[in-house]
């Protein structure tokens, strides 16, 4: 036992790979339990560690990005570079008043300013809450009004497939109605589409930030000091604010990101294929490998565009040695066939990832054998938008990955598999939930504004034994290694994406249409999960059929995002229910996946559900 280390010793040694303004007195305080402080007393700046001194030790000039737009334009920047940058914009936005701790909406698509931004943010200790791109003017909207953000930072447009879409109009849309906390909007030229500017409010990115001093001194702020807050889908319509602060989440990120991808600084070309809009492009694109002295791959298009090839294309560019990608993308490669990936050289990779929902046993082979070439290991990282950093994967020496499993927390993280009371089921075959059973440095210090939520969503199932409640459920397997099993509660995961039942249920019932609406997740054989409704309609509409699903569908699409439309709506006269009015989502769930009926005995009308399983 002598030669054991502590936890905080551990995590303190985890620590050191950062620059401290001031040490910390305290590695962990667990006094106000579940909200942690981590290196309390510490002093750091996110940005100075992710960028000056990389640039004070003497590598200014390497790349840190390697930008690649969709239309084909390219950007390099530097160490260098990125400190101007920043620097700039941190000016900027310092001069538009913006004082440690306000917070900043930034709703942009894959471009370097998007990056440079959160940088800035962090900065200056300004709390940035990053919207993804993709979501709905109302989405922003609810997400500035919860964190009040000060000022949004968007484009003119997006490019997606060739076209420029608008993306400030949405930005306008959102701040159309009613009083907001918004003061200005800044907004970078990407596209060059015609784009209307609310004078006094609007800032043009290139008039401002491009003309600001690239000098600024970063000043340190407390460990726990609020770095962002990232909105993730709960189990009620409301999406959660998750709070990460800044000493022990970038202590965490980088630990990671060096231990579980082997990456090593000036050897490796590392690309996370997520976008800034998920906690993997926080943690995995911006704070985690930029505090490691990554060389990193940013692409700002989708796969297809201009054909299949492209992500091929620019692996073999760039001599990619580290690819980090979503199973839904490598079963969509799948799809699209082998010949694509063998038509490039793919040899400089030597490492592949998986992140954001289980990778089916098949998909992990066909990824090693045909993008990995047969040599390289996966990593299977487990982790949530809440856990801030990865927590179970195997780790890239120890070669005997299973395919499908995450195998075993990553040292310093402890995980249990628990039946519904909280009983320790033991370490070898056992299935069950999910258990964190001790704090860690990136851990959520709370929701914004909501304390009591944070308590009852994570806390409180296994207070008794201080357990974190991750809602995944996960088996030990024979070997004593972790196969994560999926979502054990009304959350969705389509495409690696967190979508609530209850989301997109009230988006269906918003329409006058629908009386009722039930939601369930159903296999998929590309995104993992399908969307699928089961929908009442109203006396009125009753008769509309196809064209209201239709409609259906894309107001699902205007109210969240594309990323919620349901795959498919069946128009129901009756929704199966309990008799405490519960919708019994298992039988629905039955229905989507096209199977025999479960036990259907508890429901008030089981002819009803019988109707519906037939049609
Ligand atoms: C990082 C991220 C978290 C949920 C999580 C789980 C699923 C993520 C997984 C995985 C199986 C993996 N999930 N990684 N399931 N194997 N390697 O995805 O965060 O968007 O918050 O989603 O995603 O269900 O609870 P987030």
């Amino acid at each position: 036992m002598s030669n054991m280390i502590t936890a905080t010793e551990f995590w303190a040694e985890q620590a050191g790979r950062l620059h401290w303004a001031q040490p910390w007195t305290r590695v962990l305080d667990w006094d106000g339990a579940p909200f942690a402080r981590w290196f309390a007393g510490g002093t750091l700046n996110v940005a100075y560690n992710c960028i000056d001194r990389h640039v004070l030790d003497g590598h200014g000039d390497q790349v840190a990005i390697h930008w690649e737009g969709e239309p084909g334009d390219t950007r390099d920047l530097t160490y260098s570079d990125l400190l101007a940058d920043v620097s700039r914009a941190a000016n900027t936005l310092a001069g538009l008043g913006l004082r440690s701790g306000d917070r900043v909406a930034i709703y942009m698509p894959m471009i370097p300013e998007a990056i440079v931004s959160m940088l800035a943010c962090a900065r200056l200790g300004l709390v940035h809450s990053v919207v993804f791109a993709g979501f709905s003017a109302s989405a922003l909207r609810q997400r500035v009004d919860d964190a009040e953000a000060r000022l949004v930072i968007t484009s003119d447009g997006q490019w997606r497939r060739g076209n420029a879409a608008p993306l400030k109009a949405a930005v306008d849309e959102a701040l159309a109605e009613g009083d907001s906390t918004v003061e200005h909007v800044l907004v970078v030229r990407r596209t060059g589409i015609d784009t209307a500017m609310t004078s006094g409010r609007d800032l043009w990115w290139h008039e401002t930030v491009a003309n600001a001093s690239p000098e600024h001194e970063a000043q340190a702020f407390d460990a726990e000091h609020p770095l962002f807050i990232l909105y993730t889908s709960g189990t009620t319509g409301k999406p959660k604010g998750i709070l990460h602060t800044s000493g022990g989440y970038l202590t965490q990120a980088a630990y990671t990101h060096e231990v579980v991808f082997d990456h090593r600084p000036g050897r490796d070309v590392y690309w996370c294929t997520a976008d800034i809009g998920w906690v993997t492009g926080h943690s995995y694109i911006v704070y985690g490998p930029l505090a490691n002295r990554v060389t990193q791959v940013v692409y700002e298009g989708t796969p297809n565009f201009p054909d299949e090839h492209r992500h091929f294309e620019i692996i073999e560019k760039y001599g990619v040695t580290i690819y980090y990608t979503a199973p839904t993308l490598v079963r969509t490669f799948m799809k699209w066939g082998r010949e694509i990936p063998a038509a490039h050289d793919l040899t400089s990779l030597r490492l592949l990832g998986s992140v954001g929902e289980p990778i089916n046993p098949e998909a992990w082979r066909w990824y090693r054998e045909v993008i990995g070439g047969d040599r390289t290991p996966i990593v299977d990282t487990w982790w949530q938008t809440e856990t801030g950093a990865i927590m179970i994967s195997p780790l890239p020496g120890t070669a005997n990955a299973k395919p499908g499993a995450a195998m075993t927390p990553v040292p310093g993280i402890h995980a249990k598999i628990v039946d519904e009371d909280g009983n320790d089921l033991g370490d070898r075959d056992a299935d069950g939930l999910l258990v964190l059973t001790e704090p860690w440095p990136s851990m959520a210090r709370g929701i914004w504004g909501d304390p009591q939520r944070f308590r009852e969503t994570y806390w409180d199932r296994f207070a008794s034994a201080g357990w974190y409640f991750a809602g995944d459920g996960a088996r030990l397997d024979a070997d004593g290694d972790l196969w994560i099993m999926g979502r054990v509660d009304d959350v969705m995961n389509v495409s690696g994406h967190r979508i609530s039942t209850a989301e997109v249920e009230s988006a269906l019932v918003g329409h006058s249409g629908v009386a009722e609406a039930a939601v369930v997740g159903a296999a998929d054989a590309t995104t993992g999960q399908g969307i699928v409704a089961f929908v009442i309609l109203t006396a009125e509409t009753a008769d509309t059929g196809a064209d209201l699903v239709h409609e259906l569908k894309a107001e699902v699409s205007r109210e969240i995002s594309p990323i919620a439309r349901p795959r498919d709506i069946h128009v129901v006269p009756e929704l199966p229910k309990t008799r405490s009015g519960k919708i019994m989502r298992r039988l629905l769930r039955d229905v989507a996946e096209g199977r025999e009926l479960g036990d259907i005995s508890t429901l008030v009308d089981p002819d009803v559900f019988a109707a519906i399983a037939r049609r």
